[in-house]
């Protein structure tokens, strides 16, 4: 018998994929501890999970730079201030599920409301490392990263990668992190160093970087130029280069982690409870919740905002009675946006971005 490597992951987390390791926590698990224990934080990989030794490990800074650097992890975590950013990281699949219930999306998992995580990241800014290669501040320009993974699900097969823009680059909170809730960053996690880009989708947040370079384009990376990319509800999922809208930061968005859909719960006072996350570098300003499917609203309880870059937990107390309870959630922002509604308007090929209203029906039993 062969059982399925779980990473020491928590019993009870949600294998999407075994090879390569993809799982998010049980929901329960993720609603406990707003800064995600790391053996509850989800997991995704596109290839192997390389092993680089803390001593092997050498970042090389190329491209349009005065200066070229090729750093050791001892020359990185010396020579450069070491800084605390408290992230949420989440994947731009997070709740494919529920648009793979309006329509399937063959070859992506199905990821539920757990494919986001919180953790508390230190490293040194991206923006000193470029800085001492000679990189100020320049429109256009864009910031590529590489790892050693090879993903077999990119068309051709290669090492993964993708860019950021270098305004976003040099921005105070993207970080070079090399440590994960006060640990040496894990191995699964990107260890010894990855690169922290809060508020954009979790793919350019690129673990085991070993190269960055500076260019005048987005990288040319499978997962830049094809995947992660918003396409039209009717295109072709296989679409080339260059066709959709790459996906950068990500969109304003809540979800109800318990209790679970279709739950049967006794009448009485139940706490429905969940995340909300503002996105790019927006903070989450209020979360409604409505007990009658969307026709009244009240305020959440918000926990503390710890900044722009994390997410807050909210909770409402909904009092049971009797029949079916139809619970949906609606975030807004600190500009006064409000998150999307509808799901099936989200809807497209490849199952990014679904920043819908969640919605749990609970069902009251008496026994
Ligand atoms: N090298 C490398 N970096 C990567 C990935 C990957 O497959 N390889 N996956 C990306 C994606 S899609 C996400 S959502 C996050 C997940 O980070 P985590 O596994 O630490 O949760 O890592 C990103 N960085
Ligand atoms: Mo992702």
């Amino acid at each position: 018998m062969t059982s399925v490597r779980t990473w020491g992951k928590r019993p009870g987390t949600v294998v999407q994929e075994a090879v390569p390791f993809n799982a998010e926590a049980a929901a329960a698990a993720l609603a406990d501890e707003e800064i995600t224990p790391v053996d509850v934080f989800y997991a995704r990989n596109h290839g192997p999970i390389p092993d680089v030794a803390a001593n092997d490990w050498r970042l090389v800074v190329d491209g349009l730079v005065d200066a070229e650097l090729d750093l050791s992890l001892d020359r990185l975590t010396s020579e450069f201030a070491e800084h605390e950013v408290t992230a949420t990281l989440q994947c731009a699949g997070n709740r494919r599920d529920e648009f793979v219930a309006i329509r399937p999306i063959p070859g992506e998992d199905p990821w539920g409301p757990g494919a986001t995580s919180t953790a508390r990241w230190h490293g040194a800014r991206l923006a000193d490392v470029l800085a001492s290669a000679g990189v100020t501040d320049a429109d256009d320009l864009h910031v590529e990263f590489t790892a050693p993974d090879v993903a077999a699900d990119a068309s051709p097969a290669q090492a993964y990668g993708s860019s950021i823009p270098l305004r976003k680059a040099l921005s105070r909170e993207v970080l070079l992190a090399w440590r994960m809730n006060d640990e040496p960053l894990p191995r699964l996690h990107g260890g010894p160093v990855r690169v922290v880009v809060p508020g954009f989708i979790g793919a350019r947040s690129v673990k085991w970087v070993h190269r960055i370079t500076v260019r005048d384009s987005p990288s040319d990376n499978y997962f830049q130029a094809s995947a992660y990319r918003l396409l039209p509800a009717d295109a072709d999922p296989g679409a080339g280069a260059g066709e959709g809208i790459p996906l950068s930061s990500i969109g304003l968005n809540s979800a109800i982690l318990c209790p679970a859909d279709g739950a049967v719960l006794p009448p009485g006072p139940v706490t429905v409870s969940g995340y909300a996350l503002g996105g790019d570098d927006r903070e989450i300003a209020r979360v409604d919740v409505s007990a009658d499917g969307g026709a009244t609203w009240r305020p959440a309880e918000l926990s503390a905002s710890r900044g722009p870059w994390a997410w807050r937990f909210w909770s409402f107390t909904v009092d049971l009675v009797d029949g079916t309870v139809d619970v949906v959630a609606r975030a807004w922002d600190d500009r006064g946006g409000l998150q999307s509604e509808s799901t099936a308007a989200l809807w497209n090929p490849k199952g990014y971005a679904n920043y819908s209203w969640p919605r749990r029906r609970i069902v009251v039993g008496r026994s």
